[in-house]
């Protein structure tokens, strides 16, 4: 674009330009967000197979270095657990699944702890995501109401102790800022697009990925998935009840 002559190219207006264009990047920047997903609280019999998936529902890569998850016991709406995603980043439009046993939750990217039983099933309890400025960009409560954690209206979907499904947002990776309109029972989808429904719909994405990708990420060492980049093996979890 030529603005010769045009009263914006005056000295005195550059700054207001670049302001302009600092603007530009900043929000571009600032449409990354990253979501609570879907999460598997209880399973049939022992709840051996948690998991909590995020979606990065924004435009560009986001490092995780300082955000984290909090899970909160309703009883005494206390944190019981914290789980540092530092050391991680999330592609656009990419998944990132925490659990504990791999060979149970497909596409796991971060296996945070061996223990099982990390997630309390309510009623209600809730998990909240935080950012590097400690400022919470995410939450969900279920199992019924947890201020501040219930976003508009608690969802009325329950994770079931004898059939197989989770909370999942639906549509994928969509906020309206409602529990209750974002979130319903959907078939375990760790890793992948979320979908209605009950059952296991788990898919492994390496499959997905074309075969000279799979052949780099298979020599680059990391761990097979996609859009996840790992700077530790592994990674501290606090508790406290
Ligand atoms: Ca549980
Ligand atoms: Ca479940
Ligand atoms: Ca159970
Ligand atoms: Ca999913």
């Amino acid at each position: 674009m030529n603005l010769s002559g045009n009263r914006f190219t005056s000295a005195k207006n550059i700054p207001a330009i670049i302001a302009f264009s600092l603007s530009a990047i900043i929000s571009s920047s600032a449409s990354a967000a990253i979501l609570i997903n879907e999460i598997d609280y209880d399973q049939p019999g022992s709840d051996t197979a948690e998991f909590i998936e995020l979606f990065n529902n924004g435009n560009s890569s986001t490092s995780l270095d300082g955000y984290r998850i909090d899970l909160i016991n309703g009883s005494n709406s206390r944190v019981y657990r914290h789980i540092d995603l530092s050391g991680f980043s999330l592609n656009s439009k990419d998944y990132f699944v925490i659990c504990n046993d791999p060979s149970q939750v497909a596409n796991c990217n971060d296996v945070f702890t061996s223990s099982t039983g990390w997630i309390q099933n309510g009623a209600p309890d809730a998990l909240a995501l935080y950012d590097n400025e400690n400022n919470r960009i995410d939450s969900l409560a279920y199992e019924g109401t947890l201020s501040p954690f219930t976003e508009t209206a608690a969802t009325n979907a329950k994770d079931s102790n004898t059939v197989i499904t989770s909370l999942s947002r639906l549509p994928d990776g969509t906020d309206s800022n409602n529990n209750q309109t974002d979130f319903n029972l959907g078939c375990l989808t760790p890793g992948t697009a979320n979908i209605a429904g009950t059952g296991n719909c788990s898919t492994n994405k390496v499959s997905a990925v074309p075969l000279p990708a799979a052949i780099w990420l298979f020599a680059s060492g990391l761990l097979g998935l996609t859009g996840i980049s790992r700077a530790r093996p592994y990674h501290s979890v606090n508790t406290s009840s």
